[in-house]
């Protein structure tokens, strides 16, 4: 039997050698949320090559449910590049049968976060998986694997992390606020609990580390809930501020419309102006560039008083061609900042 410290020590060497094979190929880094950024990341895994696109993902919305580890954001990750995923619904898989669902109400089992039979495969491996003492990295790994996914799916962190929305109905964690009561209790804060006793995923911060790093791209998810989480990890705020390649940004917001989820509802709570411009003020210090939609042409000057450089797109994706050009789009506006 290995001991845990030289299993960890044959974990790091791998990465080591992983780190080493990756150099000379462009690598390119999307944090991301889940179903409004998984619609970018799958263009942009369209658009690069094998192991080119590491999608760093939040795990702050995760949580134990009827005994299972959830980690909402990956499972959309994998769905979605693999071809799996619900693709009316946003999360969850495609063929998705209930009886799991429908015999836990018959015994009176709490019921207000559905999972799919064929989803709760992914649950159960998790949980096995972590029973077993692997990471969180570790067990995504071995996913994509079994999914032929081509990207990196990159848990922003091996540590638990947890969003508490702050609300009019008390202290919520995220499922309860987004899911239980569907977003209604009004916001007046976020909270990321054990966000200072989480380190990044080693993978994360290989990368970060990379020569042949291109550029980082913020998904267009929501800013406060998806990629604030990931930010606020030790550091990386800063080493994004600091980093030597173009940090881009997508907006999330539409002619003051978000394209998916609360981020309008809780920029309204937070006395936040809803528009691109309160967007590019949130990542000013770390973006280089910004890519809004043809829509909002109106707000390029002010954004680029905050000293990003604009790009104006058709950024609503509807189809996978739209997912395809704007991915395009935005590499192709990387290289020119
Ligand atoms: N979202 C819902 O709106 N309702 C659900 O019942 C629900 C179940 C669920 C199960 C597994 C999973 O991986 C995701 C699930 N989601 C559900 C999506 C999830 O709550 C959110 O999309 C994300 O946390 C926000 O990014």
């Amino acid at each position: 039997m290995l001991s845990q410290t030289s299993k960890k020590q044959i974990l790091q060497s791998k990465n080591k050698i992983k780190h080493v094979m990756n150099k000379g190929m462009n690598q390119y880094i999307a944090l991301c949320g889940g179903v409004g950024g998984a619609k970018l990341a799958l263009g942009l895994d369209h658009v690069l090559q094998q192991e080119q696109l590491n999608i760093v993902v939040n795990t702050a919305d995760d949580f134990q449910h009827l005994g299972f580890y959830i980690s909402p954001d990956i499972d959309t990750l994998l769905y979605t590049l693999s071809g799996t995923n619900n693709k009316e619904q946003g999360w969850g898989r495609a063929d998705e049968s209930w009886n799991f669902m429908a015999a836990c109400k018959t015994l009176g089992i709490e019921s207000w976060f559905q999972l799919g039979d064929r989803d709760l495969a992914t649950h159960v491996f998790r949980t096995q998986g972590y029973k077993q003492g692997l990471t969180l990295s570790e067990i995504t790994k071995k996913i994509a694997q079994q999914l032929q996914i081509k990207s990196r799916i990159i848990p922003m962190s091996d540590d638990p992390v947890s969003t508490i929305v702050n609300t009019d109905i008390g202290k919520l964690t995220f499922q309860e606020y987004f899911v239980k009561h569907a977003c209604s209790p009004r916001v007046s804060g976020i909270e990321f609990e054990n966000i200072d006793k989480a380190t990044v995923a080693t993978e994360f911060d290989n990368v970060l580390n990379e020569e042949s790093l291109n550029a980082i791209i913020l998904c267009p998810s929501n800013p406060f809930l998806s990629i604030d989480p990931i930010l606020s990890l030790h550091n990386v705020r800063k080493r994004l501020k600091d980093i030597n390649v173009p940090v881009i940004v997508i907006s999330p917001i539409v002619n003051g419309l978000a394209m998916k989820g609360p981020t309008v509802k809780i920029m309204q709570e937070l006395d936040m102006a809803c528009d691109v411009v309160t967007i590019a003020n949130f990542y000013a210090d770390i973006a280089d560039g910004m890519i809004i939609d043809n829509q909002d042409a109106e707000f390029i000057k002010a954004i680029e008083a905050t000293g990003l450089k604009t790009h104006t797109d058709n950024i609503i994706m509807n189809t996978l061609q739209d997912k395809i050009n704007l991915a395009e789009a935005v590499i192709g506006f990387s290289k020119t900042l």
